[in-house]
């Protein structure tokens, strides 16, 4: 079964990426999974290397959008993409626009090892 920490690099992360296409985030959103049964509205992809990501954990302690106490901050900015439905997008044709920014994210953590497994804005 897939774990949570998986699961959160199969949402999540792409270090080789963004490719240089406008059709990036439909094709992201369909390769991971996350347009089946529905589509996804948001899901932000990170264009770092996954330890990079991982010492997030170690970093700036922040409480979660929704009051938990077990996220955490990158104390520096990364590249990432953030892909949000479009208003057209209708089931099961998942349409998306894509948004390239370079951020600071927030990460909630949990388990032993203390590995990301939500992500949970970015800033
Ligand atoms: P998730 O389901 O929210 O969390 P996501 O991050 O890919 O998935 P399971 O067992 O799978 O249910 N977990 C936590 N969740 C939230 N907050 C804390 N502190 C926490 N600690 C542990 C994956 C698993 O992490 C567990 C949680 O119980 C899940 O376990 O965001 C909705 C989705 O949109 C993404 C992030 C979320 O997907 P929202 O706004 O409702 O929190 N998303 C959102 C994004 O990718 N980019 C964005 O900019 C925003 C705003």
């Amino acid at each position: 079964k897939e774990s949570p920490a998986m699961k959160f690099q199969r949402r999540h992360m792409d270090p080789g990426g963004p490719s240089n296409n406008s059709n990036y985030c439909n094709q992201m959103m369909r390769r991971r999974n996350m347009t089946e049964g529905r589509c996804k509205p948001v899901n932000t992809f990170i264009h770092k290397p996954l330890a990079d990501v991982q010492a997030i954990c170690l970093q700036g302690n922040t409480p979660c959008k929704h009051g938990q106490p077990n996220c955490h901050k990158s104390s520096s900015r990364m590249k990432i993409t953030d892909c949000r439905e479009t208003n057209g997008s209708q089931y099961p044709n998942c349409d998306y626009r894509n948004s390239h920014k370079e951020r600071h994210i927030i990460v909630a953590c949990a388990g032993n090892p203390y590995v990301p497994v939500h992500f949970d804005a970015s800033v």
